[in-house]
């Protein structure tokens, strides 16, 4: 269980989310200097996660995009996994953004599960169609998250769910640890490093990845659009992020820490090869083709 150390106090407005954590590593970092849990496999019992929440009536929302080649590409495979792994038990409803869709296909749901279309426009860059979806989460959590669902989970669509990614991740705000940085040193981090930009950040606690974050839908809300904010005003700068939304979302997460932190199990990309730390990979990277991709 993530203990605070002696003496030490949250920040106004901060609370951590580590409650029903029993066990706890000796190999990882299971705790930031806040409080908050950073979840390893090991550090708790998914029954008890998934009682509390299936008494506390718990729904959650998936947001994902499929716009352009993203659509034939990844989308299938994704909702499907996800039926077999995310949030099992509870009540799901995923929210998929494309730019077609009458090109959505149908995928087999379990129980209390759903799919919502909604339509967004094509970006011309690609960059825009990854910053502009902070607009269209928070838009979407306006317009309909807010009345359905306690909170809301937001994933690329380039991923592929191998094991279970359940109610153990709720929390507040829930942030991942970027899998390629979870081990570097901080010089190695990829903030934004130009000043110009809303993004620009000199040091940080970890480097967290935006194809995974959720919480509240309060959470969420204010952190999209923080981060939309954020994007808008380099744009009146004529400046983008290094990492476009992500730079913006570990600025936003520097500012306003999460209240828990998915280890690199819940976004691990293969590539890495053998770490043994990693004693279950949750959600995996999908094998990506740049070339064909980005410069169709
Ligand atoms: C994105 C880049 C190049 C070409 C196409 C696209 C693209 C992205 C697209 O044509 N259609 C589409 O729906 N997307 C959505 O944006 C899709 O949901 C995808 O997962 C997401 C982010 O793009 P992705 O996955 O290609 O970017 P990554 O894997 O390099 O992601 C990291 O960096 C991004 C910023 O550059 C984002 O912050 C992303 O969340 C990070 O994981
Ligand atoms: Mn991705």
């Amino acid at each position: 269980k993530c203990p605070l150390l002696p003496g030490q106090t949250l920040r106004h407005g901060e609370s951590v989310d580590n409650s029903l954590d029993l066990w706890s590593r000796n190999d990882v970092q299971t705790c930031t200097y806040w409080g908050a849990p950073v979840m390893w496999d090991g550090m708790f019992d998914p029954k008890v996660y998934d009682s509390v929440h299936r008494e506390k009536g718990t729904s959650v929302a998936l947001t994902v995009f499929a716009v352009g080649r993203y659509l034939d590409a990844y989308l299938l495979e994704f909702l499907r996994s996800a039926e077999q792994h995310f949030m099992p038990g509870l009540p799901v409803t995923y929210y998929v953004f494309t730019d077609s869709p009458e090109r959505v296909s149908e995928v087999l749901l379990g129980p209390n599960r759903g799919v919502e279309v909604l339509r967004v426009q094509k970006h011309h860059r690609w960059q825009d169609v990854s910053m502009m979806r902070m607009k269209s989460i928070t838009e979407t959590i306006d317009r309909l998250i807010r009345h359905r669902h306690q909170y809301v989970f937001c994933l690329d669509v380039d991923q592929v769910f191998m094991d279970r990614f359940g109610s153990e991740a709720l929390g507040d705000s829930v942030a991942l640890l970027h899998a390629f940085f979870y081990h570097r040193p901080k010089v190695l981090y990829t903030y934004d490093t130009n000043p110009k930009s809303a993004a620009y950040m000199e040091t940080g606690d970890f480097y967290y990845h935006a194809a995974v974050f959720g919480g509240s839908w309060q959470s969420v809300r204010n952190l999209t659009e923080g981060c939309y904010r954020g994007i808008v005003e380099d744009k009146r700068n004529q400046v983008e992020a290094l990492w476009q939304d992500e730079s913006h979302l570990n600025k936003y997460l520097w500012l306003h820490k999460p209240s828990k932190v998915l280890s690199p199990e819940y976004c691990w990309a293969r590539g890495i090869g053998y770490r043994s730390d990693i004693q279950v990979t949750r959600l995996i990277w999908a094998e990506k083709n740049y070339g064909m991709l980005r410069y169709p």
